[in-house]
């Protein structure tokens, strides 16, 4: 009798991205570059993370193009949409059912100490609300509804991804093995890419636009940018971040984007001006991005075939996730369904 050989199932991924404001050079080097690097390896899930974009206030006819500009960036970037499931979060209901599961396992006390609350909370003090503080338990249910075993992110998301398996081990303690409990995946160079204007402080984008490259600026615009970048006074090009965050900054960006390792960028830079620094940065960033925003201005003129994505991906993703859902909502004695 033949046997039936079974396909390998992949260890599943998962990560988002908030369609908040135009997407950074610090986004791309934390999270999007890494995604399409894993699309072989693994069954990749990326989503358009709209539901924690609100978390701040938002326009929304801007929001919801900016969802749009983001599926267009996700294949831009070199994500083929026949290998990774892009889709958006609010189109898939079951990230707002476990959620709710989810804050009755979580602790005021956990919440209280994620450092992005108290720095979203100190920005938008005119509008702290619920969803802000309950943000990271969100962002549990999205990782935990799909098995995932890996997450890409940059370092700033690694306290939530702390919490994410905290919650599931717990949840998992009193119910059994229903959550596998997620890795983080965090590049060794530029998992922090820090603003142009306050090199201490991480580049966001919902900062002032001279803080960060933004992906689709044009070159003269990156070139001025990082022109002006805040650096330091004593001229020696060395990497030290606590003491030359500017110069240290612009030196991570350019060993991310492939220009070499940070040792030899320094060796090769030694003696020289911060203007060839910034001159060799921008040239390295305009290169990146060049084949990123020529496929980005073809897709975002084909609203249709963006919008096709959307609306399969949705569900297939509802479909996953309610695989998991159900299993959750019979766990904790939720009435059966017929
Ligand atoms: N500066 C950064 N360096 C490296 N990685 C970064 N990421 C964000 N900023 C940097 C990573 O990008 C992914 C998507 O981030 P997000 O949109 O979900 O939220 P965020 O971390 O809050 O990013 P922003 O740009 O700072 O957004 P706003 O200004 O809206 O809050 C994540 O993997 C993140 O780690």
């Amino acid at each position: 009798m033949s046997e039936i050989i079974k396909p390998e199932k992949k260890p599943i991924i998962f990560s988002g991205i908030q369609p908040s404001g135009t997407l950074t050079l610090g986004n791309y080097i934390g999270a999007l570059k890494n995604f399409s690097l894993l699309q072989d390896d693994y069954d990749c899930i990326y989503c358009i993370v709209d539901m924690h974009a609100i978390t701040v206030r938002q326009n929304p006819a801007d929001l919801r193009r900016r969802c749009m500009e983001l599926a267009a960036i996700y294949i831009a970037s070199g994500l083929d949409p026949k290998k990774s499931l892009i889709y958006c979060q609010s189109h898939v209901t079951g990230h707002a059912e476990l959620s709710w599961i989810l804050n009755c396992f979580t602790y005021m006390g956990e919440l209280n100490r994620m450092t992005q609350y108290k720095d979203k909370a100190a920005k938008h003090a005119d509008n702290i609300n619920a969803g802000l503080f309950t943000y990271p338990v969100l962002m549990a249910a999205d990782i935990l509804l799909f098995q995932t075993n890996m997450v890409p992110v940059g370092v700033d998301q690694k306290q939530h991804l702390e919490l994410c398996r905290d919650v599931a081990q717990r949840f998992n303690g009193v119910y059994g093995n229903v959550f596998t409990i997620p890795e983080p995946y965090i590049a060794k160079v530029g998992s922090k890419i820090m603003s142009l204007q306050e090199p201490t402080r991480k580049m966001s984008k919902s900062d002032p636009d001279d803080t960060f490259v933004a992906l689709l600026d044009d070159p003269d615009t990156i070139r001025r940018k990082i022109k002006r970048a805040v650096t330091d006074s004593d001229g020696e090009i060395r990497y030290d971040p606590e003491n030359k965050p500017g110069v240290s900054n612009l030196l991570s960006i350019m060993s991310a984007l492939g220009a070499g390792s940070i040792e030899s960028l320094t060796a090769e830079l030694a003696g020289q001006g911060y203007g060839t620094l910034k001159t060799r940065t921008a040239d390295c960033v305009i290169a990146a991005l060049e084949p990123l925003q020529n496929e980005y201005k073809k897709l975002i003129a084909d609203k249709g075939y963006l919008q096709g994505i959307l609306d399969e991906n949705a569900k297939t993703a509802n479909y996953l996730a309610n695989k998991t859902l159900r299993k959750v909502q019979k766990k904790v004695g939720f009435a059966s369904r017929g």
